[in-house]
């Protein structure tokens, strides 16, 4: 019986409702009837640099999964984003939500510059663009807690189980229509830093399309 950890985030600046939360829970209860053989375990990491790395890292112990995937919100990205590389540094402009603003400072000093990720991303790209699903390949996660958690990931496994990390674009509710409302009492702000576009667009894809993406970006990954 195979086991997976699904890390999603909640809210930091400029991204006061985070997608992943809803997404990731919508995504494990689709696997729980497209694998039920599957053990799914949800885990919400602080957005935090050293709060997420000590979170994920008594998960994987405590879980000990057979597949980690980590989940992100990339505000003003218009598709999934099937990240291929983690590199080895924190800076952004923004803090994290422990108040810590870093700047060009390496996650692990004696880890590698960059880790690729484990999942298969190019069968997963390329069997659900055939299918018109809205997904990319990606390389970079930006320089927030997102690329943190992925780098993380990726040094604490080294390669011994499929993981990694995918960015998500903003959601809008299944019914709703395609362009996010501002709530004017939280302004939503994409960054570059947390892989996000500034571009003042702001796509949404809808919550169900994106936990169907990620439930068959799981079940591409236990075939592989
Ligand atoms: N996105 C941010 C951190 C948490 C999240 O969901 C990022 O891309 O770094």
């Amino acid at each position: 019986m195979a086991t997976l950890l699904l890390t999603y985030f909640g809210a930091f600046e400029g991204v006061p409702y985070n997608p992943t939360r809803v997404v990731a829970r919508r995504a494990a209860d689709l696997l729980a009837v497209s694998a039920p053989d599957l053990t799914v375990h949800l885990k919400e990491l602080p957005v935090e640099f050293a709060g997420s790395s000590r979170v994920l890292s008594e998960a994987l112990d405590a879980y000990e999964p057979d597949i980690a995937i980590s989940l992100g919100v990339a505000a003003g990205r218009e598709k999934v984003s099937l990240e291929r590389v983690a590199i080895n540094l924190d800076a952004a402009r923004i803090a994290d939500n422990a108040g810590a603003q870093l700047t060009d400072t390496p996650i692990h000093l004696d880890g590698p510059d960059a880790y690729f990720s484990a999942l298969p991303t190019r069968t997963i790209y390329e069997e659900l663009n055939r299918t018109g699903l809205p997904v990319e390949l990606s390389y970079t996660a930006g320089t927030f807690v997102c690329n943190h958690v992925f780098y993380e990931l990726m040094h604490a496994n080294q390669g011994s189980i499929p993981a990694g990390f995918i960015h998500i674009p903003l959601s809008h509710p299944n019914h709703a229509p395609e362009t996010l409302k501002q709530d004017a009492g939280k302004p939503i702000r994409a960054h570059a830093d947390t892989g996000g576009v500034e571009s003042g667009e702001l796509p949404t894809l809808a919550e169900g399309q994106l936990a169907a993406i990620i439930e068959q970006s799981v079940l591409i990954t236990e075939r592989a």
